[in-house]
């Protein structure tokens, strides 16, 4: 059989990303690439060495040769990228947040669900070994009724008024900035451990630079330590730094979390605890390795990552002995292995439940974000309205 052919659309930050973790399968071959115009495209392209660069991702999905797109430009695109590509009948591994609104999300989940296609939103956080050890640990009630979380994503990276980003305007990144970038990340794996659904929420959000200095040209994620003062203009910024969200779920679990981009030295800190009847998990996404079991009868324990002690379902992600870290890459790549195992074993994705987040969970993850604006506003426990 032939390799699946591939095609990244997007190629800033996190498009390479995909790229590596698709390449370490073995069995897929990224065939193109497709940028914002060509010049950058066969930049990339030659950067990364993929064969075909196109300066539009029209003519990509045009390319009866590509089987698969990955979506990883800024997210005002993935809507209609996504809906082009359902069309052109290839499947979509989609990066976060599906859509900007919870109407186009909706239209997404049925035109793929219509079409048949295999879909995924990159939640990549549940793809650690030891996040699925959290999920079998509560999940297969070993540790009791989950009573009380309590958890925070706090990065560093937007600290000063001089850093920028597209996902600070609103009409590129969308209304929310800190909840929808990474809390998203944190309400999905809450979820997936769990396997509760956000029922209410109660926010309170800030916006901790009102003003700041925007580039004059465009850089990539994380590249403004570059610029010098001369490069900006000053713009004022409506999206949020910080947000502390309340919420409760649908069986029973309450709690609170708080995100945000402006905390010297943390710089992807996602960070949970799961209080349970029997005991405790606590996870820190900066401390990748280690699982903190919490007890009252008996003294706590620090579960390292190591496939000779995980559990049978936890074992599946992870590929390296213990002592041998593995972090970032390698969950990327463990998703790309169920997303593209899918693929490949032609599966009906109506039929079968994926075992990865898909367009169903890209779409609660915006339903909950639209519940927590709307919370802010009205400073009012919100309903979660998928
Ligand atoms: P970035 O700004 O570094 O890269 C975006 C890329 O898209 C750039 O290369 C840009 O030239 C390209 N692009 C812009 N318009 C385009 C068009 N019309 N056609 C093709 N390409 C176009 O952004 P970054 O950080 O890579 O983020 C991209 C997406 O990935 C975002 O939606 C973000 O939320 C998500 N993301 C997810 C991560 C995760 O861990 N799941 C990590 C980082 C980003
Ligand atoms: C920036 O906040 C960012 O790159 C997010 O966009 C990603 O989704 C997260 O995984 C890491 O931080």
């Amino acid at each position: 059989m032939g390799k699946v052919k591939t095609g990244i659309i997007g190629t800033g930050f996190i498009g390479p990303a995909h790229v590596e973790a698709v390449r370490r399968l073995g069995y897929v071959e990224v065939a193109a690439v497709a940028e914002a115009n060509k010049d950058l495209a066969e930049q990339k392209a030659a950067a990364l060495s993929i064969p075909k660069a196109y300066g539009s991702y029209q003519e990509l999905l045009a390319d009866p040769e590509i089987q698969v797109v990955h979506v990883c430009t800024p997210n005002t695109l993935h809507y209609p990228i996504v809906k082009d590509a359902l069309q052109a009948g290839k499947h979509v591994y989609c990066e976060k947040p599906l859509a900007m609104n919870s109407r186009e999300s909706a239209e997404l989940v049925k035109m793929a669900d219509d079409l048949g296609l295999v879909n995924a939103v990159n939640f990549n956080y549940r793809f650690y070994p030891l996040n699925q050890e959290a999920k079998a640990k509560v999940q297969s009630g070993e540790i009791g009724r989950t009573l009380v979380i309590t958890g925070s994503y706090l990065q560093d990276w937007l600290l000063l008024p001089t850093d920028y980003n597209w996902r600070i305007e609103p009409d590129l990144g969308g209304e929310s900035r800190a909840v929808a970038d990474i809390g998203s990340h944190w309400c999905d794996l809450i979820s997936f451990i769990t396997g509760q659904k956000f029922t209410r929420v109660y926010a309170d959000l800030a916006v901790v630079h009102k003003t700041r200095m925007k580039p004059k040209k465009a850089i990539e994620t994380y590249a403004g330590k570059e610029l010098t003062p001369e490069d900006y203009e000053a713009v004022p910024v409506t999206t949020e730094d910080y947000g502390t969200v309340m919420f409760e779920m649908d069986g029973g679990a309450r709690g609170v979390f708080t995100v945000c981009q402006v905390c010297a030295g943390r710089k992807n800190r996602l960070y949970y605890e799961i209080d349970c009847e029997k005991a405790a998990l606590a996870y820190d996404q900066e401390d990748v390795e280690r699982l903190w079991i919490g007890r009252r009868d008996g003294p706590n324990q620090v579960l390292m990552r190591d496939p000779s002690i995980l559990s049978s379902h936890a074992k599946q992600y992870t590929s390296y002995p213990g002592g041998h870290p593995e972090g970032y890459p390698d969950g990327l790549k463990n998703f790309m292995s169920s997303f593209y195992g899918f693929v490949i074993s032609d599966k009906d994705p109506r039929k079968e439940k994926p075992d990865f987040p898909t367009f169903i969970d890209g779409h609660a993850e915006i339903a909950i974000v639209e519940a927590v604006l709307t919370s802010a506003k009205k400073q009012a426990w919100t309903e979660v309205i998928y």
